[in-house]
């Protein structure tokens, strides 16, 4: 019997069936874009999003909190590998990528474009950007394309640990004084609408969910993951002691699941567009960053070379 499938039919069909898709399969141009342009998005997160905490590592109020929070930010390096490392498999470079990231041409998540204004903060971004990463990416980890799904499921790994000590600080803050509860309850207040905003657009304003559902890149929408992450979050304020700035927050019966007022995406579109209220010094420090690396980068690379020559020197 001769097989009458279209290559795309065919890896349509993979696709429904649960296979993973590898670097060297075919696949639809479309999907190889939407992949590079996901994984370098959330790669340039992952990067940027350690430049909030990073300020803080001088600061930590104790040594077990600093070797915490170090480790931390160093993880998100390390995520920031694997998802360029990832990105690469399917021929996108790393240069060409980090390029778009300092012109200012890439997107990464709005919500590394806010202050982290005390040490609240990094419990609060702890808590709430690492439950709401962690929410979007266990959902990645089962991703129909093969590198990125094997990367997510560490990453996973090392962002609810992440997640844990957030919390922890703040368990910790909120059994102190009352300036450090009020503390706590502010960081919250600013930083619980742009954690429900990490999720992206609602779903009718989500252009490229359908094809990406379809792709099995994303196996839940933006809607049901925010959905998600608030049913988790309510309890967990809860059992802290504070409130979420949201008025018309609530449980319903019916549906069973908690009620919450409009996001403003004015705000969203604001802050993805480059002007939040810290996009200008994130793309500064990490032009700046870069910058100052370059001399590790070429003598990486001399290194590199001598060993070749010194490899082909040997076999010849
Ligand atoms: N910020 O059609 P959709 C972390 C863009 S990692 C900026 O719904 P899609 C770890 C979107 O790119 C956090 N832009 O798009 C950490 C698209 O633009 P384009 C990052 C956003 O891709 C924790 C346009 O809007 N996580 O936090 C945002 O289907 C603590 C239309 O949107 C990931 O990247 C946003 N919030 O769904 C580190 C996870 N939302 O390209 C340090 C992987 C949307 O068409 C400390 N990514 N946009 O011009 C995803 O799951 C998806 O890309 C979504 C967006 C769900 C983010």
């Amino acid at each position: 019997m001769t097989n009458t499938l279209s290559l795309e039919d065919r890896f349509q069909q993979r696709i429904d069936n649960e296979e993973k898709i590898e670097a060297k399969d075919w696949m639809p141009d479309g999907y190889r874009k939407t992949l590079i342009r996901q994984i370098s998005q959330h790669a340039h997160s992952e990067i940027v999003g350690m430049l909030p905490e990073g300020n803080w590592i001088t600061r930590a109020p104790s040594l077990k909190r600093k070797l915490a929070l170090l480790a931390k930010v160093q993880d998100e390096a390390g995520h920031g590998l694997y998802l360029y490392s990832a990105a690469e498999t399917l021929g996108a470079g790393r240069d060409e990528l980090l390029h778009q990231l300092h012109t200012g041409k890439a997107k990464y998540s709005s919500i590394f474009n806010y202050p982290t204004l005390t040490w609240a903060d990094i419990g609060a971004v702890g808590w709430l950007v690492d439950g709401a990463a962690i929410m979007n990416q266990v959902a990645l980890c089962r991703a129909s394309y093969g590198p990125y799904a094997r990367a997510m499921v560490r990453i996973c790994k090392e962002e609810s640990f992440h997640q844990r000590q957030g919390y922890d600080i703040l368990l910790t803050m909120m059994k102190g004084t009352d300036a450090q509860k009020k503390m706590v309850q502010d960081a919250v207040n600013r930083w619980w609408w742009p954690s429900l905003m990490m999720f992206g657009p609602s779903d009718i304003d989500s252009p490229n969910s359908a094809e990406s559902m379809k792709w099995k890149i994303k196996r839940l929408s933006n809607d049901e993951l925010r959905q998600r992450f608030v049913d988790m979050s309510v309890p967990q304020a809860e059992i802290l002691g504070v409130t979420f700035p949201d008025p018309e927050l609530k449980y319903n019966e019916v549906t069973g699941h908690y009620q919450f007022g409009v996001i403003d995406w004015e705000e969203f579109w604001r802050v993805v567009n480059g002007n939040g209220p810290c996009n200008e010094e994130r793309l500064a420090a990490r032009v700046q960053a870069h910058e100052e690396g370059a001399w590790v980068r070429d003598a990486a690379l001399a290194y590199a070379e001598k060993q070749k020559q010194r490899n082909s020197s040997q076999v010849a």
